[in-house]
C-alpha cells in the first residue's frame, strides 16, 4: 500500500530512516515550510535562509531521484500552517492511511505528533528512530543505568570502545583518552588561519534570501555575508577542506579567540551535520584517516572526534532523558532579564561586543566564544535561563533544542545544579585575556579588580561566588575558588561587591 513520508527541515538525507524503504512508484514525500517553525523563536535570518534553501534543494534532489514530492512553500495559498494538518489533508483525500516519519529533534514537535495520533486513530503515524545519531535512545538509557553521575568523559570512552575509534586493543591510541591539556594554546598574532569555504548563493538561495528579507526583516541577523552550503555536495566540500586545511591545527587552537575572526581552525560543520547534509560518522572517519595517514596529529583528531562522538551524542542523550522537566530547572534562581546588548552589541565590553557581532554577521560563533564569553557573562550576571535559552536557540544556524538546551541550561548556566557539568564554567577576565586579543582594545582594564575601569568579569566572578555560596560551596571542584574568596581582604571583598552591584544595576 502507498505510504506518505514526512521529512522535516533538519532531516535532509536520502538515507534518513523515514525514506529507507520508500518506493518512488507509490509513495508520496511531504515537506512543509511553516511559518510557525520560522517564528516560534524568531530565528536569525541566515538560519531561515539556510534551512529553507536546504529544504528546497533537497526536494529538488528527491524529484531528480524519481520521487513524487509534495512541497509546501511558505507563501503557498493553501499552506494550512501545521505539519499535522498537511498530513491529514493528504490522508483524508486518498486511500493512503499510513504516514512514516523520523522522530523529530525537538520535544515540542514530538508532543504535537503524539497528540495528533491520539486524536486520529483512523490513521497510523509510524515514527522511526533517528539513526543518524551514533547512540540510540535505548543504548543511552542502558549506559546511564546504575550511574550516580553522568559524565561525558566516561560516556565518550564507552563510545570509543564501541566504535573502535582511535583504539589500540582495549586501550586508547597513544595511552590517553583525552588530550585536552594540549589544546589550550592562544593564537599567536602571526598565525593566519585559512579562509573558510563559503558558497555564493545560487538562484534558489537568492529567492529564499528575498523571501526572508521580505517576511522576516525584523528578525535578528545580517544576510549580506550569507555563505553557508545548502546541499550534501557543499557539506562534503566543507568537510574535505576542513580535513585538509584546518584539522592539523584544530587541537592546538581549539580554545583560542581572535577579534574579527570566529572561524579560526574550527570545522564549521555543525550546521551541516545537524541538518542531515553530512553524516557524523563520515566526519569522524575522515579525521581518523587523516591521523592514520600522518596528515593530522593525535591531539587534533582526538579532540575533534571527542566533540562529535562524545559531546554531541551525550547532550542529545541527556536531552531526551530529561525532557520535558529540564528547561524549568533554575538551580541558581537567576532572574535578570537578558541585557539589550545581546541584540545590538552596544556594550563597551569588547569581548562581548565582538562575539555578538560575529553572531549577528554569521549566525556562528565558535565554542569558546559561546561558552567563555557569552555564556560566562550570562552565568555571572545571573540572567534568566529561559531568556538565555531563547537567545541561543534563535541566533545560531546550528541550533535545535536537542543540542542547544543541554549546552546552555546545563553547561553554561548550571541551571540543573550540576547534572551535566561537574562545576559552573565561571571565570574572570584573565581567562579571556589569555585566550584572546580582545582585551587590548577594550575600554576596561583586565588587570584591575574593582572600580569603574576594572574589567567587569573580574568583580562579577567574585560576586557570583559570594551570591551563590550556599549552593556551590560544598562542590569539591569549587573548593579552591572559595578558599581564594575567603582569603580575600575584607576591604577588597566589599569593594568587589560594590563594583558588581553598581554594574548590575546599570545593566537593568
Ligand atoms: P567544531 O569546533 O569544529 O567541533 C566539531 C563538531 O563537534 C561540531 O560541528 C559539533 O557537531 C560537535 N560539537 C562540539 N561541541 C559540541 C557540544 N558541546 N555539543 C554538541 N556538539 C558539539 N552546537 C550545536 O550544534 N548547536 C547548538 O545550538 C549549540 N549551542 C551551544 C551553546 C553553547 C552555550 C555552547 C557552549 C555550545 C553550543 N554548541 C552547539 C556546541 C558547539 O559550540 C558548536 O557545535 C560548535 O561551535 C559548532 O561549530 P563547529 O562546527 O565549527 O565546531
Ligand atoms: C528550524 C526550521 C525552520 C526555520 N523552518 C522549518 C520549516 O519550515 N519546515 C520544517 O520542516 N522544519 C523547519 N525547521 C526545523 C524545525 O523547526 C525543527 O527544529 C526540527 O525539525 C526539529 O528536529
Ligand atoms: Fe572582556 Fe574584560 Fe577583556 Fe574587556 S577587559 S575584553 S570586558 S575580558
Amino acid at each position: 500500500a502507498p505510504r506518505l513520508r514526512l521529512v522535516l527541515g533538519d532531516q535532509l538525507n536520502l538515507n534518513i530512516s523515514s525514506l529507507r524503504d520508500a518506493d518512488p512508484s507509490h509513495d508520496l514525500i511531504l515537506m512543509c515550510e511553516l511559518s510557525v517553525e520560522a517564528t516560534y523563536v524568531r530565528h536569525h535570518k541566515q538560519k531561515l535562509v539556510l534551512v529553507l534553501s536546504a529544504m528546497r534543494h533537497f526536494a529538488k534532489q528527491l524529484k531528480e531521484e524519481g520521487f513524487k514530492v509534495r512541497y509546501l512553500r511558505l507563501d503557498d495559498t493553501e499552506n494550512s500552517g501545521s505539519f499535522t494538518a498537511e498530513i491529514e489533508k493528504i490522508l483524508s483525500s486518498s486511500d493512503c492511511r499510513h504516514c512514516v516519519m523520523t522522530e523529530p529533534g525537538e520535544y515540542r514537535l514530538k508532543l504535537q505528533f503524539e497528540q495528533w495520533q491520539q486524536a486520529h486513530p483512523e490513521y497510523t503515524l509510524e515514527v522511526r528512530e533517528d539513526d543518524r545519531f551514533l547512540c540510540r535512545h535505548e543504548e543511552f538509557r542502558q549506559w546511564t543505568e546504575g550511574r550516580k553521575q553522568l559524565r561525558m568523559e566516561y560516556f565518550y570512552r564507552w563510545m570509543r570502545r564501541r566504535y573502535k575509534l582511535l583504539m589500540d586493543g582495549e586501550q586508547p591510541v597513544g595511552g590517553n583518552w583525552n588530550l585536552d591539556a594540549q589544546n589550550r594554546n592562544p593564537l599567536p598574532d602571526t598565525q593566519r588561519p585559512p579562509k573558510p569555504v563559503r558558497f555564493p548563493p545560487d538562484r534558489i538561495t537568492q529567492e529564499v534570501i528575498d523571501l526572508v528579507e521580505d517576511r522576516f526583516h525584523n528578525h535578528f541577523g545580517d544576510l549580506h555575508e550569507f555563505g553557508w552550503g545548502v546541499t550534501a555536495a557543499h557539506a562534503k566540500e566543507a568537510l574535505d577542506s576542513f580535513i585538509r586545511e584546518r584539522l592539523p591545527l584544530f587541537g592546538d587552537y581549539q580554545d583560542a579567540m581572535r577579534a574579527g575572526d570566529p572561524w579560526l581552525y574550527h570545522s564549521h560543520l555543525s550546521v551541516y551535520i545537524n541538518l542531515g547534509l553530512l553524516d557524523p560518522m563520515q566526519a569522524i572517519r575522515a579525521a581518523e584517516a587523516a591521523y592514520e595517514s600522518g596528515s593530522a596529529p593525535l591531539n587534533a583528531v582526538e579532540g575533534f572526534i571527542r566533540q562529535i562522538l562524545g559531546w554531541r551524542e551525550f547532550v542529545r542523550g541527556l536531552y531526551w532523558l530529561w525532557m520535558p522537566d529540564y528547561p524549568r530547572l533554575n538551580y541558581l534562581q537567576a532572574d535578570r532579564p537578558l541585557p539589550g546588548f545581546y541584540w545590538d552589541a552596544k556594550t563597551d565590553m569588547h569581548c562581548l561586543q565582538q562575539c555578538i557581532q560575529d553572531t549577528h554577521k554569521h549566525a556562528y560563533a565558535h565554542h569558546i566564544q559561546r561558552l567563555m564569553v557569552l555564556g560566562n557573562f550570562a552565568l555571572l550576571a545571573g540572567i534568566d535561563p529561559t531568556a538565555v535559552n531563547e537567545w541561543y536557540l534563535l541566533v545560531y544556524a546550528d541550533a535545535y533544542e536537542w543540542v542547544e538546551l543541554p549546552n546552555v541550561h546545563g553547561m553554561i548556566l548550571y541551571a540543573d545544579g550540576g547534572a551535566l557539568a561537574s562545576k559552573p564554567y565561571a571565570a574572570g577576565g584573565a581567562y579571556i585575556n589569555r585566550m584572546s586579543n580582545y582585551c587590548t582594545r577594550c575600554r576596561y582594564d583586565v588587570k584591575q579588580k574593582t572600580g569603574t575601569n576594572a574589567c567587569p568579569f573580574n568583580y562579577l566572578y567574585w560576586h557570583f561566588l559570594e551570591r551563590n555560596i550556599n549552593l556551590l560551596r560544598h562542590n569539591p571542584r569549587m573548593a579552591l575558588a572559595y578558599r581564594n574568596l575567603e582569603r580575600m581582604k575584607e576591604e577588597l571583598r566589599e569593594e568587589t561587591n560594590r563594583s558588581a552591584q553598581i554594574f548590575l544595576q546599570q545593566l537593568d
